[in-house]
Formats: C-alpha cells, structure tokens, sequence
C-alpha cells in the first residue's frame, strides 16, 4: 500500500531540445514555481557565466552550454517531480540517449523562430520507437516567431505525432499580450520579467467577454476569438489517454525566461503525465508495484562535486523499495552491494535518503563497481533493455603534455571512459592512447576535465581512422593468428577487449573479405 501510494506521486521526465531551445532555462524557471528554488540566475544571452542551478559543471558555465544529463527532484502539490535536463548538442547525444532510458515522459522545447531543428527530429525519433508520451513547449514567445500554425503543422510533419495545442499565444514579439488557457479557460498576461513568478491572472469564462478586448486590445481579442473558433473546430477535444500512448502531443505556448507560460505547463504536467512506467528486461516485463526492488544504472558521474571527488552512478528505481545498507544482486558482478549512502537530487542540494521508490533517481557513491547498463536487484538475475551504445567516429591520439603527472592521466582517462564520456583505445604496440567519440566537443570536455579534475595536461594529434572494430571468432586459433598478422592495428579498449583499428572503408572491407572467420562489431556490446 506504502508502495502504491509513493508510486501514485511520482512523474519522472525529461526535457529534451535541439541545442538552446531553453532547456535548461525551463528547467530552472520549474524548479522556481514549484518553490525549489527561491530566485532564479537568468541564463545571460549571450551564454557566458550563466549560473543556472543545473549547469554545474565549470566548462557549462564558461560556454552556457549543457554538456551532460543533470537530475533535480522538487515536491509540487504532493507529488514528488523528477526531473532531468538534457544536452542538445549532437556530440553529447549519448548522454540525452541514455537518460531516455530512464524517464517516463519528455517535454520537448521548440524554439518559436527556429522551429523543428535536426537534433529534435532525431530525438523525438527514439522518443517514438519507445511511445514516450510528450508534450511540447513552444518557447520565446517574446520574440517575432513563426506562425504558430505553422508551427504546429511542422511539428506534425516532421515529428510524425499528432498534436492539441491546450494554450494558445495573443499576439507575439514586441506585441506579445499572453498566453489563452484552453485547457482551464483562462487567460494569462504577459509582463516581461524574469525574477517575478506571479503572472496576472484572469479567469475568462466567455470569450466574447468585453473585458478581454480591455485588457489585450479589440483586435488581438477578435483575433483570438477567431483563432480560439477555429481550434476547437479542427482539433478534436483533448483526451489524456491518447497523450499517455504517445499518439497526440499537447502544446504550449510561452517564454521559459520570463517565467511565461511554465505555470500552465506545470500544472497540466502534473494532471496529465505518466506514472513510474513498466519496463522491459530480456528475461520478463518488470512493474513498478512488484514487491521486490529492481533498477539500473543510466549514467556515471566522477567529481560531480569539486570537494569531494566522489564517483556517482545514477540508478533509476523500475520496481519495489530501495534502502540504505541492504545487500542487493549486483547482476553484471560476482559479489552484492550494499549502499550506506544513498543520494537524493533535490533542486541544487544533494541529501541523504534511507530508500526510494520506483521512478525516483538516486545516485549512489562508487569505487568502480558499477558501469552504466548495471542492473541492481533484490535477487532475481534480470538485464534491462535499450541502453544504447555508440559507435566512435572521431579518433585523436592522446598526447601527454606533462609527463611528471603521467598517474593522474591514467586515472582521469580510467574514470571518464567509465563514465562512458568516451572510449579509450591502446595500442598493443607502443601502448600509443587514442580516444574515439561522436563528436568534436567531447575532446574538449575531456581536456577540460583532465586538467580539472586530475591535474593532467593532454593535447590530442588527429589521426587518420576510420572505425574502431571489436573482434571476436569462434575459432580461437585464427584469432591469435589474425592478431599476429595485424599487430600494428591492433589495440584494446578499456576492458581490455580485443580492436581492430581500420585506417578505411576499403581496407576495412578487404581485411573482412580475407578473414571470413573473424567477426568484426562496430559497438563494444555485442
Ligand atoms: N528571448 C528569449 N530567450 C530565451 C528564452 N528562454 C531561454 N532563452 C535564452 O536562450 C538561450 C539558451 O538557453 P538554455 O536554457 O541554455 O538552452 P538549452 O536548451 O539548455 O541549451 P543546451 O543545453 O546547450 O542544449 C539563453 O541565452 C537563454 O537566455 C525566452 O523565453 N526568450
Ligand atoms: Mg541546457
């Protein structure tokens, strides 16, 4: 019953976007109404010393860009919200990926000028593929936007979802007057503010109200009324359960910066959106009211506090109780683990907590037990799917620039691949390092983070690759003799794990053709 009832609070989603859309600045403006938070460090535009509460890591800071998934927890009219904010940006894609895994439902963030931009078609993509529920937040209503039917129609199109706009803007840009609530009636004005959180408030029952041409203008009340008409004719009433199986996307209007339009959202949100889902593992359908506890861990933080040092795995609780100090079946490995301090999220603070429940995001202190994809349960062996792994594209040679600090590289470059930042290939000849990722930016974190956080100073040589291919052969004689015969192409990965270095595509192919007996992957899972 216990059990039930903490389920029934809890609403875990994601706030996804092409980069800038707002994310991070609608995150924080949610922490703020649901009173997590008691002012708000505007995001500057021009991106430099932001001070959001969760871009905390010191290269977000400099570039006002997120890098990595933050996790923020806030109690708003009895339920508990979990929050993640994501990074937009294509080169840290894994990280968003992953935290999809994790989460019950998303708000994706449209930029009201851009519209639809790539990194949100390919992220509503898996969003689709899964049936996550989504509702949209049309964002920075305070500039000349597009129309907004435009809008939703390219929604549509593009992110091959039906949609319900359940607000809808008067006016925009300089002339921007507020946001109409269709799904309570009311109306919202806009005055431009970003520290103040009451907007006014009125309540219009009838739209051919005379005070609605008083406090907006006859013309944009007249156009409202038209475009109020005209909605509720073409899109048929909302109905939630649509929403719940992914097929019909609510849309709000607003601007995250001037706290506009969030509480509608927030609300709604909490009406409407999805509790702790089932998930599936390869061995069975896992639901979040099974007695006994299961979860994994999505994401691997090191230093996540500059003080401390501490190496954090976040773990998404799927079912039952998780508490302190119990020994728990550490699936992947050979001993269980216990936890004597659980972490929980909560707006910037972290706080200790005795046990969570399904939907809750914890994080848990490690010594380098864990990696991501772990599964935690109460003693049944079960792997939970769709953790997704990514094939490197970028391949640099790591040069150490500062040889007395040689330890410190080897540990910095250890823990930010087990974080799954990026991969790590060495040579079995020369014991030469190079790093393969998704994307040019990722070098830059890593650098940044080395010298951060291990005092280690690298710089990285381009090197001219074409894939990292894991192998692997029934036949273990042809093996040893394929590894013989391409020592200089050989390397391993992190866990050691044999990679065949192709220099390109038509090399590549031909060593395929001429060893039929050696699989090549192009993921470390396989
Ligand atoms: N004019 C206007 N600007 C906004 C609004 N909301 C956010 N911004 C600005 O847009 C820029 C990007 O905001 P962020 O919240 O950092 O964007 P993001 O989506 O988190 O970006 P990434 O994490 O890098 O993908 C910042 O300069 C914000 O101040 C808005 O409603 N109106
Ligand atoms: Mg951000």
């Amino acid at each position: 019953m216990d059990l039930l009832a903490e389920i029934h609070r809890r609403r875990t989603f994601a706030i996804i976007a092409h980069p800038d859309a707002g994310k991070t600045t609608l995150n924080e403006k949610m922490l703020l109404f649901g009173g997590a938070i008691k002012t708000a460090g505007a995001v500057k535009s021009h991106k430099i010393d932001t001070s959001t509460k969760s871009d905390w890591m010191e290269i977000e800071k400099q570039r006002g860009i997120s890098v990595a998934t933050s996790v923020m927890g806030f109690e708003y009219k009895g339920k508990k919200i979990n929050l993640l904010d994501t990074p937009g940006h294509q080169d840290f894609a894994e990280d968003t990926y992953r935290t999809l895994t994790a989460v019950d439902s998303v708000i994706l963030v449209i930029d009201c000028v851009k519209g639809v931009e790539i990194q949100t078609e390919k992220l509503m993509e898996v969003c689709r593929m899964r049936n996550t529920p989504v509702i949209c937040f049309i964002n920075k209503l305070d500039r000349e936007g597009r129309d907004p039917y435009d809008l939703l129609d390219e929604i549509e199109e593009k992110l091959n979802i039906e949609v319900r706009p359940l607000s809808w803007p008067i006016s925009m840009g300089k002339s921007f007057k507020g946001v109409y609530n269709l799904y309570n009636k009311s109306l919202n004005l806009f005055t431009p503010s970003q520290r103040k959180v009451n907007a006014e408030r009125v309540s219009i029952e009838n739209l051919e109200d005379e005070k609605l041409g008083e406090l907006v203008g006859i013309n944009n009340a007249n156009q409202l009324r038209e475009d109020v008409e005209l909605i509720e004719g073409v899109y048929p009433e909302f109905d939630p359960t649509n929403y719940l199986q992914g097929q019909v996307a609510p849309v709000f209007f607003g601007s995250a910066v001037n706290n506009f339009g969030i509480q509608e959202l927030l609300d709604t949100f909490i009406d409407i959106a999805p509790l702790p889902k089932s998930r599936e593992a390869e061995e069975r359908e896992v639901k979040p009211d099974e007695d006994k506890f299961s979860g994994f861990v999505f994401k691997i933080h090191a230093n996540m506090d500059p003080n401390h040092r501490n190496r954090i795995a976040f773990l998404r609780i799927c079912s039952g109780k998780f508490e302190r100090n119990k020994p728990y079946n550490h699936v992947r490995g050979t001993k269980p683990l216990r936890f004597s301090n659980i972490t929980s999220f909560m707006a910037q603070d972290k706080e200790s907590v005795d046990e969570a429940f399904p939907g809750d995001i914890v994080g848990l202190y490690d010594t380098g037990n864990l990696r991501i994809g772990d599964t935690l349960t109460d003693g049944e062996n079960i792997h939970f799917k769709g953790i997704p792994s990514f094939s490197p594209e970028i391949f640099k040679e790591v040069i150490n620039k500062d040889t007395m600090k040689s330890k410190q590289l080897e540990k910095g470059l250890k823990q930010l691949m087990e974080e799954g930042v990026a991969q790590l290939f060495t040579f079995d000849i020369g014991s030469r390092k190079v790093i393969g990722t998704v994307g040019q930016l990722q070098f830059e974190v890593i650098q940044f983070r080395l010298k951060n956080e291990y005092n280690a100073t690298v710089e990285f040589a381009p090197m001219n690759l074409y894939k990292a291919c894991w192998i692997s052969s029934k036949d273990k004689k042809q093996l040893d003799e394929f590894v013989r015969s391409k020592n200089r192409h050989i390397a391993r990965d992190n866990k050691g794990n044999l990679v065949f270095m192709a220099e390109s595509k038509a090399w590549l192919q031909m060593v395929q053709d001429n060893y039929p007996e050696i699989e090549f992957h192009f993921t470390s899972e396989f």
